[in-house]
């Protein structure tokens, strides 16, 4: 016995990982369906050490599953997510379409675990963005430690947050140059090998882009709707894992010493913070991991009551599959029927 379990997206970035971390964590699965476009219908792909035949997502019937964990882009959870909803299936869904939506939980269960139990209202749950997770990951120990006021954040975001396609075109960039190729740039608006390009999703009518607004609004909501956050969010040529540097301040002092203490007792979090060579964790180190790694821990002597941080995590894990799955999870151990 088990829960029938679809995810739609398997042959995304975000969807293979959610099936190898459902297997990993050995979910309570009776079966589970891979959904995508149908482009690839047949295709395969892995679950554990099963083989699973890709179905269309259009023509499934999600009646048949309990649960379905969509990362199959804002269209799709538009369309199919309130119809999977309907037919009795709860959706954990990684886009941003639903997630600033009266009434449907944007969760991070560590943080705000208790914000599921409004979930029934519309049977949709929103998974957050992979820069917001992580940041609020940091900053809800220090909030409980000490009240937050503003948080400005710069984030080192990589190719592999935008698809497949855009770690496509890193490689290709990276290869093409060295023998005199014409960068190709489809999926990032200047060349990303080599580069750094301030620029994530559209731009807004006061400047900013729309994952900087992302940053400040679903941290409001998962957080605390008092904290003002400033992010400048830029990509990076990494495959996969994301970096921000954070800088924190409260309401009145904390102590490195305190942050640090609160931080390791965190569940999920890895503070690894020595302050010598190699005394801090990079990207390159945390694909893989389900950690939010926490290093250059450091007071910020130019503000009164600041400290600053450097946080890291894999973004296909934590920042989107790992964080769905662990939605699931609670969701099972709290609230569905057993089975
Ligand atoms: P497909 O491979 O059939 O296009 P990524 O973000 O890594 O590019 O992955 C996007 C995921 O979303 C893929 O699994 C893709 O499937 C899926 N997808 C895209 N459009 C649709 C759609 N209209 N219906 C279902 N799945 C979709
Ligand atoms: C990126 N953070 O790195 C984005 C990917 O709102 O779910 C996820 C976008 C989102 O490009």
């Amino acid at each position: 016995m088990g829960y029938k379990i679809a995810v739609v997206g398997a042959t995304g970035n975000v969807g293979r990982e959610m099936l190898n971390t459902l297997a990993e964590r050995n979910f309570p699965a009776e079966e589970v369906f891979a959904l995508a476009s149908s482009r690839s219908i047949g295709r395969t792909v892995s679950y554990g050490d099963d083989d699973l035949t890709v179905q269309d997502a259009a023509r499934f019937d999600f009646s048949q599953a309990d649960i379905a964990l969509f990362s199959a882009g804002g269209s799709t959870a538009k369309t199919l997510a309130p119809k999977a909803a309907e037919a009795g299936c709860v959706v954990i869904d990684n886009s941003s379409y639903w997630r600033m939506e009266p009434g449907i939980p944007l969760v991070v269960p560590e943080v705000n675990g208790d914000a599921l139990a409004g979930y029934a209202k519309k049977n949709i749950i929103a998974n957050p963005n992979c820069s917001t997770i992580q940041m609020v990951m940091a900053l809800k120990p220090l909030h409980d430690l000490q009240p937050i006021k503003r948080v400005v954040v710069s984030t080192y975001q990589s190719v592999s947050g935008a698809g497949r396609a855009a770690m496509d075109e890193l490689f290709n960039q990276t290869r093409g140059i060295y023998v005199n190729d014409t960068p190709v740039k489809e999926q990032f608006t200047k060349q990303i090998a080599f580069n750094v390009i301030p620029h994530i999703d559209e731009f807004m009518d006061d400047g900013a882009t729309r994952e900087e607004w992302k940053m400040t609004a679903e941290t409001r909501k998962i957080l605390d709707p008092d904290v003002a956050v400033h992010a400048t969010c830029v990509r990076v040529p990494v495959f996969v894992g994301h970096g921000e540097a954070v800088n924190i301040e409260f309401e009145m002092p904390v102590t490195v010493e305190e942050a640090r203490k609160a931080l390791k007792a965190f569940p999920g979090i890895s503070v690894i913070d020595y302050r010598q060579d190699e005394g801090y964790v990079t990207p390159q180190e945390v694909a893989g991991e389900d950690s939010v790694f926490i290093s250059r821990i450091r007071k910020d002597p130019s503000i009164p009551n600041a400290l600053s941080l450097w946080c890291v995590s894999d973004n296909l894990r934590k920042g989107a599959a790992l964080n769905a799955v662990q939605i699931a999870e609670l969701l099972v151990s709290d609230y569905l029927p057993k089975k």
